[in-house]
């Protein structure tokens, strides 16, 4: 198509020191975060969806982009994660090991280029980790953040979100309203609880 693909981008993060991974895996295991991840990154907006009938419409999915890393912590019965298309980044993707329908790149503009050509790509999200949303940041059209904004203290994490999201600086906090119409679903408002983990749905704008 001719308009670029916007790129939004999905994160799970504490929000004092911004901590979003350990030891090769999620600092947590939070399962009404994870169910969030999964309906949000899988549902296509309605915009995307053909305005005419066609006799054999064309599927039409969200991508997915994330590093090897990240491919890698996805427990092998999630992955490639389903319904989306999924795109891994590594400096060499021929040492991806993966199966045929993962595409590989080297990174982000090659990614979007590839997916841009097919024509079958409503929303990409780009989902990790820590080298890949900085990668994205620094690249022109990431203009959104989906930060599950988590407020427990957590110990020993050795990954973090490249960028503090707060009151000064060019990121603003949308109304939750507003994120609502942009998922087109309805979202938990304010702080919530499960077990020990207290955590907060954000949309952040550029
Ligand atoms: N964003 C948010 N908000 N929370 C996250 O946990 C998160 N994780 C990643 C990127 N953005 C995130 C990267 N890590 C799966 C596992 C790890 C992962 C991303 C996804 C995964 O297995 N997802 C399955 C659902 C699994 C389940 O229901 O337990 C999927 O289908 O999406």
């Amino acid at each position: 198509s001719l308009h670029p693909l916007p790129l939004t981008l999905i994160v799970a993060a504490t929000s004092s020191s911004l901590a979003i991974g350990r030891s090769g895996g999620l600092p947590w295991r939070i399962k009404a975060d994870m169910a969030f991840f999964a309906r949000i990154t899988k549902r296509v907006p309605l915009t995307a969806l053909p305005s005419t009938p066609t006799l054999s419409p064309t599927p039409i999915h969200n991508a997915v982009i994330m590093g090897h890393k990240t491919y890698l912590s996805i427990p092998p019965k999630f992955r490639p994660l389903p319904d989306r298309i999924n795109v891994v980044l590594s400096r060499n993707p021929d040492s991806i090991s993966a199966p045929d329908n993962v595409l590989r790149a080297s990174g982000i503009e090659e990614a979007v280029k590839m997916l841009q050509e097919r024509g079958d790509v409503a929303k990409v999200w780009v989902i990790g980790g820590g080298e890949v949303y900085k990668a994205a940041l620094e690249w022109e059209g990431a203009k959104e953040i989906v930060l599950t904004r988590v407020e427990n203290e957590v110990e020993g994490c050795d990954t973090f979100f490249p960028v503090r999201l707060g009151e000064e600086g060019e990121w603003k906090r949308v109304p939750h309203e507003e994120f609502e119409e942009v998922v087109e679903e309805q979202i938990p408002r304010g702080v919530q609880e499960e077990g020990e983990w207290k955590f907060e749905f954000q949309l952040w704008r550029k």
